[in-house]
């Protein structure tokens, strides 16, 4: 799996709708809660226009955008903890993202039931929070289990550990999320580990209905930016419906045009999403295809090698660097070579968000 968000919200909030429109996937779509029991797993492609403008220096080549990874699971409800709706053993599933996409519901639609009978974003969203530090907690009440027997184990460590680790748990217990409290160096790893959902990145989106900004979605704009988080909106419903519509990009920017927009929400929702995994992209032209790949920011060009294929880190020898610009600019490499323009990255040498990279194997 390269890198994955999950989709938590209430029932009919709208996450297999937003999440068919990411993945293009066709999942069950209906206008009663727990539509969804088991979770859909897709894969979103990545829309970037740089990629869309290198591909015109290749006609000939097929072009390959990067995918983040998405899981659809079933909605929570207040008391999920305690069994409640689905119960909220489903929420496991997720352990495994790297960030969180919580989805509010933000349209009013009498056809669409509303589990608690009203839209009330803020309400909806402590209900979610609620059921995610329950579960974390539930997870990290059991490993305390564990680290407690240990104490009393030849360890001489694992006092210190328990200590660090009930400190967490009792955080969490008061509801500050994982990612809120400072974690001590003891148990920095088992945190790692253990991937309480709380500890995640997590992302707002306040799926509006066709007219797009309503007060429902300003109160989780206002919500993320007390908790320091990010939120987009989008036209969940529209989106999906442009999706299944329009097979091209030019067909899509003409659906759009109809409602005055130039960049659909999920351009900004993957975009979003990417800043808060703290993700680059960069591009290969290599054989038949002109292609995006996506890899943390920080990568060193013979682990961006080994991004595309194991060998390449192992054959490594040098990567050569072209700036996106430079290239559309000249419209080829070999005038960049000529110009002295191609940056030679070695082994540790780090890759930049955009650029367009060769790499030379043994
Ligand atoms: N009016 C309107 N309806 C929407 C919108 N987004 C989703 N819906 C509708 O809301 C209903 C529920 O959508 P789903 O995507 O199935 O919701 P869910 O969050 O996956 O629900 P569960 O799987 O039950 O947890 C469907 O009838 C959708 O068509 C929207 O933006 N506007
Ligand atoms: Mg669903």
């Amino acid at each position: 799996m390269g890198f994955a968000c999950g989709l938590v919200g209430l029932p009919n909030a709208g996450k297999s709708t937003i999440f068919n429109a990411l993945a293009n996937a066709g999942a069950r779509v209906e206008c009663y809660p727990f539509c969804t029991i088991e979770a859909n797993v897709g894969s979103a492609a990545v829309p970037d226009t740089r990629l869309d403008r290198l591909a015109t220096l290749f006609p000939e080549k097929k072009k390959v955008p990067t995918h983040l990874d998405v899981i659809d699971i079933a909605g929570l409800v207040q008391g999920a903890s305690e069994g409640e709706g689905m119960g909220n053993q489903f929420l496991s599933e997720i352990r495994v993202v790297d960030a969180i996409l919580h989805i509010v519901r933000c349209f009013e639609d009498p056809n669409v039931a509303h589990v608690t009978g009203s839209i009330d974003p803020l309400r909806d969203i402590g209900i979610v929070e609620t059921e995610l530090l329950l579960k974390d907690h539930e997870t990290l009440s059991r490993v305390a289990a564990r680290l407690h027997g240990e104490s009393r184990g030849p360890d001489r460590h694992a006092p210190a550990r328990e200590a660090a680790w009930n400190v967490l748990v009792e955080q969490v217990a008061r509801g500050h999320p994982v990612r809120s409290v400072p974690i001590a160096h003891e148990i920095a790893d088992l945190v790692r580990e253990t991937s309480p959902l709380t500890a995640k990145p997590c992302l707002f989106v306040a799926n509006v209905d066709d007219g797009g900004e309503n007060e429902y979605s300003r109160a989780v704009f206002a919500a993320a930016r007390e908790r320091g988080a990010e939120a987009v909106m989008l036209r969940g419903r529209l989106e999906a419906e442009i999706g299944e519509a329009c097979s091209t990009p030019e067909e899509r920017a003409a659906y759009l045009g109809e409602y005055g927009l130039s960049e659909t929400g999920l351009t900004a929702l993957v975009r979003a999403g990417y800043r808060l995994l703290n993700l680059i992209t960069f591009f290969t032209v290599e054989g038949p295809e002109v292609r995006a790949w996506t890899v943390p920011v920080g990568t060193t060009a013979r682990a961006a090698g080994g991004k595309i294929h194991s060998d390449f880190a192992d054959r490594f020898v040098v990567a050569e660097v072209m700036t996106l610009d430079d290239l559309l600019r000249t419209g080829s490499e070999k005038v960049l070579r000529d110009a002295g323009k191609i940056r030679r990255a070695g082994h540790d040498a780090l890759i930049a968000d955009g650029e367009v990279v060769h790499f030379v194997c043994a």
